[in-house]
């Protein structure tokens, strides 16, 4: 029998729909800023495959969410073709920024799969410790967003350097959206091939960009992804997340080829539920606020989402990452109740 997971894809669940969430490894587990003490290099804790397949369990242990993801970070890509990356306590990612053809050249492809081999090792030992009934999630960063941090050099509220580098020099810009969709595309496929049974692409920052700037930088290189995933794992599902992409969700799956997509908070059920569920699964979207709030307020905000999507193909998610702050009893009281939900 397919497990819970996969089987959304073919249509609704007879039973209670499939969940995981977003940074369910993470800061607001006390068992994770435990194991996260012993390294102050984050990314190292991401190339340590004991501690990234433990902290990977450690939700599953507590919840049961049926996707387990696997535990690394977006910016391994970066970091694997030669970038300078390091995540700074308090601040976030630090990158030497790009913002030349000539800089980009000093990156490289040849060295991506040595690099990221410890990835590997982690995926592959996580399809033989996750429970049976349990589907590995792998996932990358989608080209625009992972680009913004590579040409910004950090994290962004505005993406000056990034959005104004693709207006001004498209053909500029647009070789470095090509080495990340050669990048990612190949690392997608190793996780598949070591294990993975789903992959998500992480497109968090897709909602800055206009309509014209997101078909060329959001949609072109997904769609290139996707073709390239599916060359070699016809049957490996691929769900997208462009958040804040608005009523561009449509185009979105449209063009892309998904087979899911991630809607982020904003979007309005009853609208994903006419236009985008008829053509893929759709996954979501609980406010990762409300789940700080939990109580009452969680609870109705759930039997909306459900009531508006759960007659067809869907994975409930929230619509963006569990923070730091959440209480993670609250996390309990949304397991439990998606267990006891019935139609
Ligand atoms: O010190 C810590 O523990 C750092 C916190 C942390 C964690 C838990 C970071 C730093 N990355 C991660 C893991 C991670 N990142 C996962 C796997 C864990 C899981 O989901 O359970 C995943 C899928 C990501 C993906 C990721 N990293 C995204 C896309 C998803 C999203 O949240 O939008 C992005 C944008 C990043 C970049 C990143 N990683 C970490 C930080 C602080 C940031 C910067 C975020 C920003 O710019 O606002």
């Amino acid at each position: 029998m397919k497990k819970a997971f996969l089987a959304a894809f073919d249509g609704p669940s007879r039973t209670q729909p499939p969940f995981w969430l977003m940074r369910q490894a993470g800061r607001y587990l006390p068992e994770y800023r435990k194991i996260r003490k012993q390294t102050s290099n984050f990314l190292e804790f991401c190339y340590s495959p004991d501690l990234a397949v433990e902290v990977t369990l450690q939700p599953l242990r507590r919840y049961g969410m049926d996707g387990a993801i696997l535990f690394s970070d977006i910016l391994v890509i970066p970091d694997a073709l030669g970038q300078s990356v390091r995540f700074e306590e308090g601040r976030g990612p630090v990158l030497e920024p790009i913002r030349s053809v000539e800089q980009l050249k000093a990156l490289s492809l040849d060295g991506l799969h040595r690099h990221l081999a410890p990835v590997y090792e982690t995926v592959e030992r996580l399809s033989q410790e996750i429970p049976k009934e349990t589907t590995l999630i792998g996932f990358a960063g989608a080209p625009w967003t992972v680009a913004t941090y590579m040409v910004e050099g950090h994290g962004s509220k505005d993406y000056v350097e990034s959005r104004t580098w693709a207006v001004r020099d498209p053909e500029g810009f647009g070789a470095v959206i090509d080495v990340l969709v050669d990048a990612t595309a190949e690392y997608l496929i190793e996780q598949g091939r070591r294990g993975a049974e789903v992959v998500q692409i992480f497109d968090s920052w897709a909602g800055v960009l206009s309509e014209t700037e997101f078909r060329r930088w959001v949609i072109e290189p997904t769609a290139e992804l996707v073709k390239r995933i599916k060359k070699i794992h016809p049957n490996l599902p691929v769900i997208g997340f462009p958040k804040g992409a608005g009523v561009l969700y449509e185009a979105y799956v449209k063009e892309t080829g998904v087979d899911g997509v991630s809607l982020d908070s904003t979007v309005p059920v009853e609208w994903a539920a006419n236009v985008l569920q008829p053509q893929c699964l759709v996954q979501g979207n609980l406010d990762n606020l409300i789940l700080v709030a939990g109580g009452s307020a969680m609870e109705r905000e759930m039997e909306r989402i459900f009531d508006a999507l759960a007659g067809g193909r869907f994975i409930f998610n929230l619509g963006h990452g569990i923070i730091p702050q959440t209480p993670p009893e609250h996390v309990a009281h949304l397991a439990k109740w998606i267990r006891d939900w019935s139609k």
